[in-house]
């Protein structure tokens, strides 16, 4: 934001406008103001009557299933959140329309630290319980005022803004808690296990 622009009410911009582009930028991150496609597949067409969401026990249990016309059913919320990949582009002020994982978690009991996020296909990814609850993680159908295209992972992603975007599995299908960490598939194949952009933690090692 510009010096000299009026002053404006802190509340109304909220924290994360007040400061500067430069500043909000985590290390090795440039700006875009494009949405790239980023994906290790072809994009998965998913007929939001066969979608369902479930949240799995460490043994497999399903603790909670909704299908499409239930999720949508539950209160979601607007978010303006940044955006870091770990390709190094970042982009600012993305508007999302999601469930949070709160919402879905209300009378589960949550005694595993890990879980395994899971897609349509084979995509997986691991997030601990703690970076996926207090209003850090949403389950998004909306980008920008409209449904979240296929492409970006329609009809349904997760969305993990505070840790590189790999974490943020498209198509997602799920999740399961689990007694021990496992990598999911980026995980396995050299990425850090847990992907902190302010730290930079982008291969296994950082
Ligand atoms: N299911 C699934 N989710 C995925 C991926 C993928 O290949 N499959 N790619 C990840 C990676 S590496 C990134 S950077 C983001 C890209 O999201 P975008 O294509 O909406 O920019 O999705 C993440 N989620
Ligand atoms: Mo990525």
């Amino acid at each position: 934001m510009s010096e000299n622009q009026p002053p404006v009410s802190r509340g109304f911009l909220g924290r994360a406008r007040d400061r500067s582009v430069a500043e909000r930028l985590p290390p090795g991150q440039y700006l875009v103001h494009d949405f790239p496609v980023l994906s290790a597949g072809p994009t998965p067409h998913i007929p939001t009557e066969r979608w369902d969401f479930r949240v799995l026990g460490v043994t497999g249990d399903t603790l909670g299933r909704w299908t499409w016309d239930q999720f949508r059913a539950l209160p979601d919320e607007t978010v303006t959140v940044d955006i870091h990949c770990v390709t190094k582009w970042s982009k600012l002020d993305m508007v999302w329309r999601g469930v949070s994982l709160d919402v879905l978690f209300d009378g589960i009991k949550l005694d595993a630290a890990y879980a395994l996020v899971f897609s349509e296909g084979d995509y997986t990814t691991n997030v601990p319980v703690a970076d996926l609850t207090g209003g850090k993680a949403w389950i998004a159908t909306g980008y920008d005022g409209h449904d979240l295209e296929p492409e970006h992972g329609g009809p349904a992603r997760m969305l993990v803004p505070h840790l590189y975007f790999w974490k943020s599995a498209k198509w997602v299908r799920g999740l399961q808690f689990l007694e021990h960490d496992e990598p999911g598939f980026w995980e396995r194949l050299g990425y850090n296990n847990y992907g902190d952009p302010w730290r930079e933690q982008r291969y296994s090692g950082d």
